[in-house]
């Protein structure tokens, strides 16, 4: 499968900004810095696609990419990260709202990847989306990130640690590094799997 072009094409701060061309959508789901935007640019082999940064929190609005494959084309979407304790209440509401308006109610939605850092613990947030997703019939995908910050006599560990802890199907469980790009083919696999 060979990417062709990525561009994006429609952002969005609520449901009557969304694109209406009906292309499947694939969603980058996770808390703030967890590493979205990097694993979505890695994913297209562009650099500055998505907007990554130091400063957690960057990403705001939904953002949609326009992903022409070899393969049958697609949007991934990046959502805005959750969790972000130095946002304001208020503000992190919306978000929540935005997240969850469009999870919720997304026909063209395949499939959720839900990321997590090898290094952190799973939290209450990431059970309860992805039981929250499953209730509603949208396939998860557990991207774990930062492959490369762990040695990897540590990896396997964590992975196992993870597995437990989160209720995705074993197979879906995929081990990335945005640096490296170890893991993204397996991504992609997984996610043409349920497209
Ligand atoms: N070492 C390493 N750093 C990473 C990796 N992926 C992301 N980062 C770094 O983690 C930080 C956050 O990355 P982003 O991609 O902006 O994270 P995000 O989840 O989009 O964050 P928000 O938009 O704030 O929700 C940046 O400093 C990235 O360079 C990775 O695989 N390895
Ligand atoms: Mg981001």
């Amino acid at each position: 499968m060979k990417i062709l072009s990525a561009e994006i094409v429609a952002t969005a701060a609520g449901a009557s900004q969304f694109p209406r061309d009906g292309l499947p959508e694939i969603a980058f789901l996770g808390r703030s810095n967890v590493g979205k935007s990097s694993l979505l640019n890695r994913m297209v082999a562009r650099k500055q696609l998505a907007r990554t940064s130091g400063t957690p929190g960057k990403t705001r609005l939904v953002h949609f990419f326009h992903v022409r494959r070899s393969a049958r084309d697609l949007l991934l979407v990046d959502l805005p990260g959750y969790g972000y304790a130095k946002v304001p209440k208020r503000e992190r509401a919306q978000w929540q709202k935005l997240i969850e308006g469009y999870l919720e109610d997304r026909a063209p939605l395949r499939a959720a990847v839900l990321l997590q850092d090898i290094r952190r613990e799973p939290g209450e947030d990431e059970t309860l989306f992805v039981e929250w997703l499953h209730a509603r019939q949208v396939p998860v995908v557990l991207a774990v990130t930062k492959l490369d910050k762990l040695k990897r006599s540590q990896q396997g560990k964590r992975l196992g640690e993870l597995r437990e802890a989160l209720p995705v199907q074993r197979d879906w469980i995929v081990p990335t590094s945005a640096k490296s790009g170890e893991g993204i083919e397996d991504l992609w696999k997984t996610i043409d799997s349920l497209l």
